[in-house]
């Protein structure tokens, strides 16, 4: 009863911020991400003769702060009909908690890792939904590619799962670049600065008003490979979100100043005619889209930046997989 999945990370160009359903975790708003090579996390998880759930992340063995993993194996037990407690083992390639959606590819690559290993065979769909119950943002790591996660209307979240607008050939020199610059923990959680907008922030019904209007401009600019059309409604959407965050009460405010350089470079490279935009998520890293052809001036020019760490150049990826090497 052992399983492995690997899954990647996934940056959102139209963000998910804000429930309708906490319980559920069903959006306010659809949204559409990258899936990003590259951004990856493995996860073996084994039913067997344990006494209690055993979660190792990264080479370290949770005691505490393992509930929301816990309470996700207890949910894939009671789809199984099985009571095995578990052993999961867990390892991703980038920094965690630091704005790059590590519970995105985490949850993925649990979700299919331990349902394969309790013995449900479940589709995409289903895949995604189940994912979606761990962390939404990790209901679009399922798919490859680019991704939209549709709002839904129902009550009971069935109609609330992420699929693929292209696969990741189809729009293959597009590039993601991350810029890392800080590697510390977030001091507020997606979790609890979403809530807390969606309940105080006097800007959020405009956001969703426009909402639908930047899905479907991306998802067109996406089928029409329009590099232009995407990375500027991403960038305003980025804006946008960051907004609800600052005119919450209390603000929430990700960036650092390394984040502030980084936009204002990008916004003068454009200007100088280097074709970038950027999209930053719940923490101070800042993402930067641009065409291959353009990947190494760019990725240059960010690292020569004070306060850039490193950076990672990432294509469209793979879907979630399962595979034959175990991590124990
Ligand atoms: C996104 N983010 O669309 C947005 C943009 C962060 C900023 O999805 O509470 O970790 O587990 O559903 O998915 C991060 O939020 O939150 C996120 P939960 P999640 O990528």
């Amino acid at each position: 009863m052992k399983a492995t999945a690997i899954a990647n990370a996934n940056i959102a160009l139209v963000k998910y911020w804000g429930k309708r359903d906490k319980k559920l975790m069903l959006p306010q708003n659809g949204s559409i991400s990258m899936t990003c090579d590259g951004l990856a996390t493995t996860t073996t998880v084994d039913f067997g003769d344990y006494e209690n759930d055993i979660v190792i992340l990264n080479d370290e063995e949770l005691q505490k702060d393992k509930e929301a993993i816990v309470a996700h194996l207890d949910f894939i037990r009671g789809m199984a009909g099985i009571k095995q407690k578990a052993k999961m083992v867990s390892s991703s390639n980038f920094p965690v908690a630091a704005g790059l959606a590590s519970s995105a590819s985490g949850f993925a690559a649990l979700s299919l890792a331990a349902s394969k290993a309790a013995g449900l065979n479940l589709s995409k769909k289903e895949l995604s939904i189940l994912s979606r119950r761990g962390s939404g943002s990790a209901s679009r790591s399922i798919a490859g590619g680019f991704v939209e996660w549709h709002r839904g209307q129902k009550d009971d979240g069935s109609d609330s799962f992420a699929e693929s607008v292209v696969d990741k050939n189809y729009w293959h020199e597009f590039r993601m670049i991350t810029t890392i610059v800080t590697e510390a923990k977030k001091k507020v959680s997606s979790r609890s600065g979403m809530a807390q907008t969606v309940e105080n922030c006097p800007y959020y019904d405009g956001w969703r008003k426009t909402i639908n209007n930047d899905l479907d401009t991306v998802r067109s600019g996406i089928k029409n490979r329009d590099f232009t059309l995407v990375g500027s409604t991403a960038e305003r959407n980025c804006l946008k979100m960051h907004a609800l965050m600052m005119t919450t009460t209390p603000a929430i405010i990700y960036w650092f100043p390394p984040t502030m350089q980084i936009i204002q470079s990008v916004m003068l490279w454009r200007e100088e005619g280097l074709e970038c935009y950027f999209t930053i998520d719940a923490g101070a890293n800042v993402k930067v889209m641009c065409l291959e052809k353009n990947a190494a001036e760019v990725n240059k020019r960010l690292l020569g930046l004070n306060g850039v760490i490193k950076t990672i150049i990432c294509r469209p990826g793979d879907e979630a997989r399962l595979v034959d090497k175990h991590l124990f």
